[in-house]
């Protein structure tokens, strides 16, 4: 697809495209992929209900479009590189003819136990090929997918299952993660416990343990692709279909479903990749990210197959089994882009330059960051030890919301400034809004990050609950989708993001609302009431920091926390574990019960000495009481 943008000045001339004809320059993009049927009208919209449509009446089959295409010019070409989690264990290679092959299969296994278009299934599984496989083939028949990381817990696994419906779960026996050994398919069956909705759960082998396996309910992968064809049909697609369900943690309440659909949501994936990684047709790209988050979906699966190019999926970790191993496996399989996140960079930093020193890492054209701001010593680091100083580094600001890179450089043809993203991609109209709501025009501000016009791969609903779809992100300022980060802008007109100005915590590039984290603590019953908020943290970027009123003394401070720490990981999983628990007689609420979070964040930063006026607290006095024992705990 030749939409690839090379200079600065195309970037300007096909920004300014964007902005005067959204309508024609995005219809000069869709025309590229295949379609069963074009589309009668490209866009309708109204942001206050909220309604977003593009490529009206428009037919196809992302995966028609991700494989089938291929097949005649790139039939031999490698779609997927697998490596594992242990280097010594084999790494496995699919073609495009092998992945279409395994994907139609998959696909029939799936019609086979009972699978229609339109059905929610559930993918619980490690960072395997069949992963990648089992997502393509939901999109082949017209299943919606919803892969929930396989790191959370049975509980937060059963909660996005039953919020929709979903018939099947995809899963696997167990997994390999680094050193841990994460038993999946009993995650699974702990959280089946609780759901009525599923008929069916398909089991790929990955480790070989014994595992339960239900009458009924149960079925092997390996069994059942003995039984299936290696012919199916791509189910024709409605541009406005959903594609899949993506769970997100918003600032109030439970996660939320984030709805993508087929048409939008494919041609700004194939457009953002091509366009932000410079993609060539011989490169090797490598995304660190796990599929299970949407930096996965779109830039592990269906950006790089789009536009028929060689993507690299990865089992392990930075660390295991050493910090050498990202460097390892970029010379290994000659890795042209590679796109990770902040904390990952931090965690290799920290280890030593030694590791990254010793490989070559001469293929390597473009680095990426998502996740969260790259500060700029990890900026520098990775612009010298891993891209030595002649690869550009492309700061990638998205969302899952968002489908695709919104704010970003363009490989190397736009110009790059530490920790800033830079500038918006073509089709997307950023703007800072002030505290009343009104548009920032002039440079070197902040504000509140808007987004004033939609572009193809907007979220079209939050799944069961459009009401809050419409509240979250479109009733705050009247006509724009509100991102919940805020930005600055500098004198050249570069994004620089700031960060969530909402009550959620990113830790690690992961997303959770304090509200959720809160709820799982108050699951315990010693506690009376908690409140969580973020602080800076070395190599998380953010940690958590959780401040907890107890109904009685406890009879061991330490035991307690553990057990607390126990609920949140049940509750939600390991990555939203508070990193400090301090146990106090009481919060700063206002007058009318609101607990104060910006005192409680300043504290966990350990900036104590502006904490504005706190006269009008309910009980001012409770402040220097944390305060002084944070100190201690922090200390
Ligand atoms: C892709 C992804 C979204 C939130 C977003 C920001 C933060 C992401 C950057 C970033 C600064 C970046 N989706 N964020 N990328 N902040 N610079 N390059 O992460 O839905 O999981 O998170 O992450 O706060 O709103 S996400």
């Amino acid at each position: 697809m030749d939409f690839m943008i090379e200079s600065m000045a195309q970037y300007r001339s096909e920004y300014e495209k964007s902005v005067k004809d959204p309508e024609g320059f995005w219809a000069g993009i869709a025309e590229k992929y295949q379609w069963q049927q074009k589309w009668d009208k490209v866009l309708e919209w109204d942001f206050e209900k909220p309604d977003v449509k593009w490529f009206i009446n428009g037919k196809l089959n992302i995966t028609e479009n991700c494989l089938d295409r291929h097949l005649k010019q790139r039939g031999n070409k490698l779609a997927l590189i697998w490596e594992p989690n242990d280097p010594k264990e084999r790494f496995v290679r699919y073609t495009y003819r092998e992945l279409h092959e395994q994907v139609c299969k998959y696909a029939n296994v799936l019609k086979r136990n009972g699978a229609q278009k339109g059905d929610r299934i559930a993918i619980y599984m490690p960072m395997v090929p069949e992963l990648t496989v089992a997502v393509l083939a939901c999109a082949r028949i017209g299943a919606i997918h919803s892969v929930v990381f396989a790191g959370f817990s049975a509980g937060a696994l059963a909660d996005r299952i039953n919020d929709a419906s979903a018939k099947l779960v995809l899963t696997s026996d167990g997994l390999y993660r680094g050193t841990k050994e994460i038993p999946v398919k009993r995650v699974v069956d702990e959280a089946l416990k609780e759901c009525t909705s599923v008929e069916r759960v398909i089991v790929t082998e990955r480790t070989q343990w014994a595992v339960n396996m239900e009458e009924g309910r149960d079925v092997w992968l390996h069994d059942e692709l003995t039984e299936v064809s290696a012919d199916c049909p791509a189910e024709p697609m409605d541009a406005e279909d959903m594609l899949f369900i993506l769970y997100t943690s918003g600032s109030t309440g439970k996660p939320k479903g984030v709805v993508h659909t087929c048409g939008g949501y494919m041609v700004y994936a194939g457009y953002s990749f091509k366009n932000v990684f410079q993609y060539r047709e011989s490169d090797v790209y490598w995304c660190t990210a796990d599929v299970g988050w949407i930096t996965g979906h779109t830039y592990i699966i269906y950006g790089p197959l789009l536009n028929g190019a060689t993507t690299m999926m990865f089992e392990g970790v930075p660390t295991y089994p050493s910090p050498g191993r990202f460097w390892q496996v970029c010379d290994k399989h000659g890795v042209t882009q590679f796109y990770t996140a902040p904390t990952a960079i931090r965690a290799l930093m920290a280890a030593g330059d030694d590791h990254v020193l010793s490989y070559s890492l001469d293929s390597l054209k473009v680095l990426g960051s998502v996740g969260e701001p790259i500060n700029e010593e990890a900026w520098s680091w990775y612009h010298i030890n891993v891209g030595k100083e002649k690869s550009p580094i492309v700061d990638t600001w998205w969302q899952t919301e968002t489908g695709g890179i919104m704010i970003s450089g363009i490989g190397s043809a736009s110009p790059m400034k530490p920790a800033h993203a830079g500038y918006p991609l073509p089709g997307i109209q950023p703007v800072l809004l002030d505290a009343d709501g009104n548009e920032i025009t002039e440079h070197d501000v902040e504000g509140y990050l808007c987004i004033k016009y939609p572009w193809p791969s907007i979220l079209r609903t939050t799944y069961g609950d459009h009401e809050r779809c419409r509240v979250v992100y479109f009733s705050h300022y009247k006509g724009y989708y509100f991102t919940g980060d805020g930005a600055k802008r500098d004198k050249d007109g570069m994004y620089r993001i700031i960060g969530r100005v909402d009550d959620v915590i990113n830790v690690s590039g992961h997303r959770f609302g304090t509200a959720e984290i809160e709820d799982a603590i108050n699951t315990n019953k010693k506690v009376a009431e908690s409140a969580v908020v973020g602080y800076p943290h070395e190599i998380k970027g953010q940690a958590i920091y959780a401040y907890i009123i107890l109904k009685d003394e406890p009879d061991n401070e330490d035991n307690l926390r553990s057990e607390i720490i126990n609920s949140v990981v049940e509750h939600i999983g390991k990555i939203a574990k508070p990193e400090i628990i301090q146990f106090v007689p009481g919060l700063p609420k206002t007058r009318s019960g609101k607990i104060m979070r910006r005192i409680l964040r300043k504290i966990a930063e350990g900036d104590t000495s502006n904490l504005g006026d706190t006269s009008t607290l309910l009980d001012p006095e409770v402040v220097e009481v944390i305060t002084e024992r944070a100190k201690q705990l922090k200390g």
